[in-house]
C-alpha cells in the first residue's frame, strides 16, 4: 500500500475551530463542558456533528444505541471500512477535548481528504459512540460494549441514572434511537485519537503516544447500611455508622492500590450519604470503587482484597453491606499492525513518540474485541482530565490528527 507523503497534513485551524465550536454546547461552570450523555445538550452536540458530516458529504447511520456512523464512500463499496472516532459525551465537570478530539479529528481527516481530492479503496466511517463516560448511566463505554457483544441491548436500555431515568427512554426522548442493529457493522480497522489524560507525554516532551495496551478496570458499587441516630445523644459504642464505614473503605482502596505500584490505581469518586443531615449519623452510604491495572492478576487480587476488607470493616462496625460490580473490562492488547501503522505515521511525520498504556478506559478497548484496533494519544496540560481546566495545545491536536490521518489513509489504501 502506498504510504501517504510526509507533507500530507490536516487543516489544524479548521480542527481547532470545530473543537471550540463544539465546546460552546453544554458549557460547564469553569470553562469546560457538562454535555452528559442523552441530555438535551448531548442532542445538540449530535445535531451539530451531523450537520458538519452532511456538509462533508458523509452518509449518516445511527444504530439502536444511538451511536452515529458517518460514512465516506471508497472506490470499492464492498471493501470493509476503516473506522475512526471516539465520544462527544462529557463528564459533569469535563473538559473540551476528552473524546471530542477523536470524533472531530476523524471528521478533519475526511475534510482533508475532500480538500485534497484523495480517494481511498476502503470507505472511511467517523463514529460518535453513545455513553462512553458512564457517569450518568454506568457502565462506561456502554454503546461500544453492546456493539462488541459484551452487553445485551435490553440490559443497556434498562440502565438507570441517579434520578431513576432509563437509558432507553432518554435515548428516545432526545430523538437519537436509530434503527440499525448494534454490532452489525464489520470493520477493517478502528483508530481512536484521544488525549492522554495523564502526565507522561507532557513530562517527557513527547508529541505522540503509540498506544499498545489499555489497562483493565473494575467498578464496584457498595451500599453500607447502618442505623440513623442522633449525633449528639448516641453513645459512641452504640453507633452503627455507615459514614465511618465508607471512610474506612476509602482508605482501604487507597492502601490496596499502593501495594501494587507503580501501575495500579484506586479511588472512590462517587459517594452518596443518607440522610446527609448534619446531626444524624449516616444510616446508609452508597459509593463506587474504581480500581485499575494493566495486569489482570493484579486487578483480580485488588478486587478480592477489597471485598475481604469491606467484610472486616462492616463486621467491626456492625453494619451490613452489598457489593455490585457495575463496570469491568480486562486489560487490552491492541492490534500489532494497527499499532505499527500509528508508529510508522509518527516517524514519517517527524513527531516524537513513545509506546504508552492507556490509563483511562476508551471505546477502543471494546472495539478491539471485534476489529483490529489501536489508539493515538496526544499530551494534555499537567496530565489533567475529567476537570474543566483540561487543556491541550493546538499543535498537540494537529500532531495527533496528522498521525490519525496517515494511519487511516494508509489502512484505507489511497487510490491513485
Ligand atoms: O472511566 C474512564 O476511564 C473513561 O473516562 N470513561
Ligand atoms: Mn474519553
Ligand atoms: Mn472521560
Amino acid at each position: 500500500m502506498t504510504a501517504p507523503g510526509k507533507n500530507l497534513r490536516i487543516n489544524s485551524d479548521r480542527l481547532w475551530d470545530s473543537l471550540m465550536e463544539m465546546a460552546k454546547i453544554g458549557p460547564g461552570v469553569a470553562g469546560g463542558n457538562n454535555r452528559q450523555t442523552l441530555t438535551d445538550e448531548d442532542g445538540e452536540g449530535r445535531s451539530l456533528f451531523r450537520k458538519w458530516c452532511e456538509a462533508a458529504g458523509l452518509e449518516m447511520g445511527v444504530d439502536q444505541m444511538g451511536t452515529m456512523f458517518a460514512r465516506r464512500e471508497g472506490t470499492d463499496p464492498e471493501a470493509l471500512p476503516v473506522y475512526v472516532g471516539s465520544h462527544l459525551d462529557t463528564q459533569p465537570t469535563g473538559g473540551k477535548y476528552d473524546g471530542v478530539l477523536g470524533v472531530l479529528g476523524g471528521l478533519e481527516v475526511v475534510r482533508s481528504l475532500n480538500d485534497l481530492g484523495i480517494r481511498t479503496k476502503h470507505p472511511i466511517v467517523v463514529t460518535n459512540w453513545t455513553n462512553e463516560e458512564g457517569t450518568r448511566f454506568a457502565p462506561p463505554m456502554l454503546a461500544s460494549g453492546v456493539f462488541a457483544g459484551i452487553h445485551e441491548l435490553d440490559w443497556a436500555y434498562d440502565r438507570k441514572d441517579a434520578k431513576g431515568k432509563r437509558f432507553g427512554d432518554e435515548l428516545v426522548r432526545i430523538g437519537w434511537k436509530g434503527d440499525e442493529p448494534v454490532g452489525a457493522r464489520k470493520m477493517k480497522a478502528y483508530f481512536e485519537l484521544h488525549i492522554e489524560q495523564g502526565p507522561i507525554l507532557e513530562d517527557e516532551g513527547i508529541d505522540i503516544g503509540v498506544v499498545t495496551h489499555g489497562q483493565g478496570l473494575k467498578w464496584l458499587q457498595v451500599t453500607l447500611t447502618g442505623k440513623e441516630s442522633h449525633t449528639g445523644s448516641t453513645p459512641m459504642p452504640k453507633r452503627r455508622n455507615a459514614g465511618l464505614g465508607m471512610a474506612r473503605v476509602t482508605e482501604l482502596v487507597h492502601e490496596v492500590a499502593m501495594d501494587y505500584q507503580p501501575d495500579a490505581v484506586g479511588a472512590i469518586g462517587h459517594m452518596e450519604v443518607y440522610p446527609n443531615s448534619r446531626n444524624i449519623i449516616a444510616g446508609k452510604t452508597v459509593f463506587t470503587i474504581d480500581v485499575r491495572s494493566p495486569e489482570k492478576e493484579v486487578l483480580d487480587a485488588m478486587d478480592a482484597r477489597i471485598r475481604e476488607g469491606v467484610d472486616t470493616i462492616c463486621e467491626a462496625l456492625d453494619i451490613e453491606y452489598e457489593i455490585e460490580q457495575v463496570g469491568h473490562f480486562d486489560p487490552v492488547t491492541f492490534d500489532k499492525d494497527c499499532v505499527k501503522a500509528v508508529r510508522d505515521a509518527a516517524i514519517r511525520l517527524g513527531y516524537s513518540h513513545r509506546d504508552i498504556i492507556a490509563g483511562a478506559g476508551h471505546d477502543a478497548c471494546w472495539v478491539n474485541r471485534v476489529a483490529p484496533t489501536s489508539m493515538i494519544m496526544c499530551p494534555c496540560v499537567d496530565g489533567l482530565s475529567h476537570n474543566e481546566a483540561e487543556e491541550i495545545s493546538k499543535e498537540w491536536a494537529a500532531a495527533g490528527a496528522d498521525v490519525l490521518f496517515h494511519a487511516v489513509v494508509e489502512t484505507a489504501e489511497i487510490v491513485e
